[in-house]
C-alpha cells in the first residue's frame, strides 16, 4: 500500500509541497476551482495576511507584500483601491471576488 502511495506521488510533476505553496499564494496555473478559492480566502488569507503585514497594524504595504504575498504585490495597484500604498485584508477579498472570481466563471 505504501509503495502505490509512493508511486503514484512520484508520478505528479510538482513536490506536494510546491503545489501547496502555489495554492496558498493563488497561483492560478493549478486551475482552482472558484469554490476552492473562496476556501482559501477563508482559510490561508487570514494566516499569510497576518504572518505578512510586521508591524501587526492591519494594512499590508507595498514593501510588505513584496517580501510576503508576492501575488497580491503583484496586483497591489489594482487592489489598492484607495491608492494611500496600503491594502487591508478586506481589499484582498474584494479583489478576489470582484475581479478574480467572475473570470474564473465557475
Ligand atoms: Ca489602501
Amino acid at each position: 500500500m505504501t509503495n502505490e502511495k509512493n508511486m503514484v506521488l512520484s508520478s505528479l510533476k510538482l513536490p506536494l509541497a510546491a503545489i501547496a505553496l502555489a495554492a496558498s499564494v493563488f497561483v492560478l496555473a493549478a486551475q482552482p476551482s472558484a469554490d476552492e478559492v473562496r476556501q482559501l480566502l477563508a482559510t490561508e488569507l487570514p494566516k499569510r495576511f497576518a504572518a505578512a503585514h510586521a508591524d501587526g497594524n492591519g494594512r499590508l504595504s507595498r514593501a510588505e507584500a513584496m517580501s510576503a504575498m508576492p501575488r497580491v504585490y503583484q496586483h497591489f495597484d489594482d487592489i489598492d483601491t484607495d491608492h494611500d500604498g496600503y491594502v487591508t485584508q478586506a481589499d484582498i477579498e474584494r479583489a478576489v471576488y470582484e475581479k478574480l472570481l467572475p473570470v474564473m466563471g465557475r
